[in-house]
């Protein structure tokens, strides 16, 4: 079956209530147009994030009751610790309370000033991670990332040629790791290939740099292994994971993505000391190293769902379901990033709406329409997150892409709701000629999109 049916049925459900389009449009008015200002309450279907966002099985909410609060030693933590070694085969496990404090911790003890950390496109949180201790971050994906129309299986591979240049321009010395963001979240949540990361891992081996896998979506990076690689197919996801891992000295997770909870994360690795130096600064600023920021129960819960997340006929539904939307709304023209990745459908702002310049936000235009008229939030990840002034010139700089994120929360949404978002933006698709653009009347000095106001340009 190419898009099989839900494998859960549904035990406890939340309200969900459409308002009317009078009162959307006062609150998009009230909000200065930034869908961050919205209250949750008043959104119909929201894909903002998958981050967080996921539905707890009845087996977790079981395991929350077994939470055990002891401030050390709480036997969470070691079924946690298990867990997570035994999926990754790392030797050290320190719990952290979400993705980005993995990330602090393990730049903290690597990353000196002046150093370059390569990626295959760095999340924002992990740019701004290496960026604060003062070293610099870039970019060495495929060129096809950049090609919404590429339909390359493997679009967050890392590019090997451009890898080992900038290895050979800055000096090894100056690399202290380098990461490969599984899948590619920046990328449309495209997956890395297996023969890539033994690549990668082949050519730092020459230079004795380390490999660091952020691996927030891992379990759906492997799936798209098991369906795209040859000799992968008849492999268990698990399998698959437990050898991708073995190519990486370590990796940062944010579990509010795969590890299907509402909050948590860790960092996992090998080396002795620098695991030790960790955990002296996790006590500085985050816990005592057998909670880490976190509740017993909420350790119970990642390690649970960490499980979960390997179930395949859990993924199979999952991947399904992105692409199950990606479909509908392909075939009815409207322009997407393709292949669809593993969490979320990108439309391209660029060409939805060609008369809208750039300078006039047509992403955020959309998503601002797609709230008013059909109760949906979406993300803008184009002009309002990432332009820039020259700082000679003065003059705008504007990103290549233009993208609307639909991320996908875990096992929260029905196919009826996809079906839904997909006639929605079909209709919006027909009459977008009626959308206006928009200009800003705040701004913050940095990470505008979160807070900037907005009006309509008439
Ligand atoms: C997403 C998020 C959540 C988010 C974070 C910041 C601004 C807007 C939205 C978080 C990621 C991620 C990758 C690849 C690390 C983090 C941070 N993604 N790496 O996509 O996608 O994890 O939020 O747990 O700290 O909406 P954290």
């Amino acid at each position: 079956m190419q898009f099989p049916a839900e494998p859960f049925k549904i035990k406890v459900v939340e309200r969900i209530r459409k308002t009317t389009r009078e009162e959307r449009d006062e609150l998009i008015r009230k909000a200065g147009y930034n869908v961050f200002n919205i209250p949750a309450e008043s959104i119909y279907i929201d894909l903002l994030t998958d981050s967080g966002t996921a539905a707890m099985s009845d087996n977790q909410w079981a395991g929350m009751m077994l939470g055990d609060e002891s401030y050390a030693g709480s036997r969470n933590y070691y079924h946690f610790e298990s867990t997570v070694k035994d999926i990754t085969g790392f030797r050290h496990v320190v719990p952290t309370h979400q993705g980005r404090m993995a990330e602090n911790l393990l730049f903290s003890v690597a990353v000196k000033p002046g150093d370059v950390v390569p990626n295959n496109i760095h999340f924002d949180t992990t740019r701004a991670n290496v960026e604060h201790k003062e070293a610099k971050a870039v970019d060495l994906v495929i060129d096809e990332a950049y090609d919404p129309e590429s339909e390359h299986p493997f679009k967050g591979n890392m590019d090997l040629e451009k890898l080992r240049r900038t290895i050979e321009e800055v000096g090894p010395e100056r690399v202290p790791l380098v990461m490969l963001t599984v899948t590619n979240n920046s990328g449309g949540g495209q997956p890395v290939s297996m023969a890539n990361v033994r690549q990668v891992r082949e050519l730092l081996d020459s230079y004795g740099i380390p490999l660091f896998l952020d691996a927030c979506r891992f379990a759906e990076n492997c799936y798209f292994i098991k369906e795209r690689e040859p000799g992968y197919e008849s492999k268990s996801v698990a399998e698959i994971a437990r050898e991708l891992f073995s190519y990486a000295d370590g990796c940062t997770m944010s579990a509010k993505k795969d590890g299907l909870v509402n909050i948590g994360g860790f960092l996992a690795l090998n080396d002795d000391t620098w695991a030790e130096k960790v955990t002296h600064l996790l006590i500085l600023v985050e816990g005592f190293p057998t909670y880490g920021g976190l509740a017993g129960r909420d350790l119970e819960a990642v390690a649970r769902g960490l499980r979960e997340v390997l179930d395949e006929d859990y993924l199979r539904f999952r991947i399904g379901q992105v692409r199950y939307l990606g479909q509908l709304l392909d075939e009815a023209g409207v322009p997407i990033v393709k292949p669809v990745g593993g969490h979320a459908i990108y439309i391209d702002a660029k060409r939805f709406l060609p008369h809208i310049p750039q300078a006039q936000f047509p992403g955020q235009a959309l998503v601002v329409a797609l709230y008013r008229e059909y109760g949906i939030r979406a993300v803008e990840i184009g002009s309002l997150m990432f332009a820039k002034k020259d700082p000679e010139t003065g003059e705008e700089i504007y990103p290549d892409l233009e993208l609307v994120r639909l991320a996908i929360p875990r096992r929260v949404y029905t196919t009826m709701h996809m079906n839904y978002v997909a006639e929605s933006i079909i209709e919006l698709y027909r009459n977008r000629d009626r959308i206006r653009g928009l200009r800003i009347v705040y701004e913050a000095p940095m990470l505008r999109h979160f807070t900037a106001r907005l009006e309509e340009i008439q």
